[in-house]
């Protein structure tokens, strides 16, 4: 098999069509019908097939591709992210022209990553994913991890937007973006959260929504090229994650204070002084507030606000390459007490909006 039908193939069996990563009868259906008929004319899945295969086949660097990683098997608060890929495709898809989807990871919803299972469970998720017990991952994180290996094996210029998905799936995500630089030592990851992500485990764990970004600092030339923005919900100080780990971060108190202009500058002089030449923007909805990110896992207020959130993005992107970035825990059913459908809904316009911008400076 010559190697562009092998990766192909590869895309074809790791992944499905776009908004139909989360394994439904009938959940949904009218979402994920209309998603598809916008994209391909047809809301049968069985007749948009050929042509999302046939839109992987012409695949190009140019144009920045959309991956949705439907899992919230890495949350454990408040899940409902795994939806959140569909929720956000359907705010987006008027600029379906300027993006090209690759489709969603196969979720099964009781897995996370495949080192933490044995034999026998790999060889029957496999059989029921993929008909046979083949050599192909079963669980999320690493299904979205060979996909990602694979496409940027052959586009190494890919700008990809991820679209979670608890904050674990940004682990592949990021993994995957800084072992395809040319010069890591040129690349910093940008974090907007509310929440550090810094612990080594959590109840053992070491991959899920509150490790992710620790597990991603060995990958990384050094601890200051991760800089977090939003953080206000930690058991620890900001001096604390500096001494520790060697983090630097942005409070949401000191955006606040400073203003847009001013922590702009500080965090300009920072990634200038590393060298810094390209950015990969990760962000969890929950940096914002929650008058305007109520559907989340973990809602938290004294957030930023979209203005300023999408400012620091522009202003980062006036300055910076941003070759890879991603869209965490936005969960469209979720409503926390206090909040009303119209608050759900206009999160999710909200999360629309920085997904507009998020493949906004990535086509740049
Ligand atoms: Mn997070």
């Amino acid at each position: 098999m010559d190697t562009r039908r092998a990766h192909l193939k590869y895309l074809t069996q790791l992944l499905t069509l776009p908004g139909d990563g989360v394994y439904t009868v009938q959940t949904a259906k009218d979402k994920k019908e209309k998603l598809l008929f916008s994209y391909y004319k047809t809301s049968s899945a069985l007749k948009a097939r050929p042509h999302w295969e046939k839109s992987l086949h012409s695949l190009h660097e140019d144009k920045p591709m959309i991956l949705g990683i439907p899992s919230d098997n890495g949350g454990g608060i408040q899940r409902g992210a795994n939806w959140g890929p569909l929720a956000i495709r359907e705010e987006i898809v008027e600029l379906k022209k300027d993006y090209q989807d690759l489709g969603d990871v196969r979720v099964i919803p009781h897995l996370l990553d495949d080192r933490y299972l044995n034999e026998e469970t790999i060889k029957n998720c496999r059989k029921a994913l993929y008909g046979k017990n083949n050599k192909l991952p079963v669980s999320p994180l690493s299904i979205a991890d060979l996909t990602l290996k694979k496409i940027y094996q052959k586009y190494p210029q890919a700008k990809i937007l991820g679209l979670g998905g608890d904050h674990s799936t940004s682990f592949p995500l990021v993994t995957n973006w800084l072992n395809s630089r040319a010069n890591k030592k040129k690349a910093a990851i940008i974090h907007f959260d509310a929440h550090t992500d810094l612990l080594d485990r959590r109840l053992g764990i070491d991959l899920c929504f509150g490790t992710w970004a620790y597990q991603i600092l060995s990958d990384l030339p050094g601890p200051d090229h991760l800089i977090q923005i939003g953080i206000r919900s930690s058991g620890k100080t900001k001096t604390f994650w500096k001494s520790h780990l060697g983090v630097d971060q942005f409070w949401a108190k000191e955006v606040k204070e400073w203003g847009v202009e001013k922590t702009f500058d500080k965090i300009c002089k920072k990634l200038n002084k590393m060298g810094i030449e390209e950015i990969y923007i990760s962000f969890d909805i929950d940096a914002l507030d929650i008058q305007f990110a109520s559907s989340t896992g973990t809602p938290e207020p004294q957030g930023l606000n979209p203005i300023e959130a999408v400012s620091l993005i522009q202003l980062l992107a006036q300055k910076f390459e941003v070759t890879g970035a991603d869209l965490m825990e936005v969960a469209p059913f979720v409503s926390p007490q206090g909040c009303s459908e119209i608050d759900r809904h206009s999160s999710l316009k909200v999360a629309g909006d920085l997904a507009k911008n998020l493949l906004q400076v990535l086509k740049r």
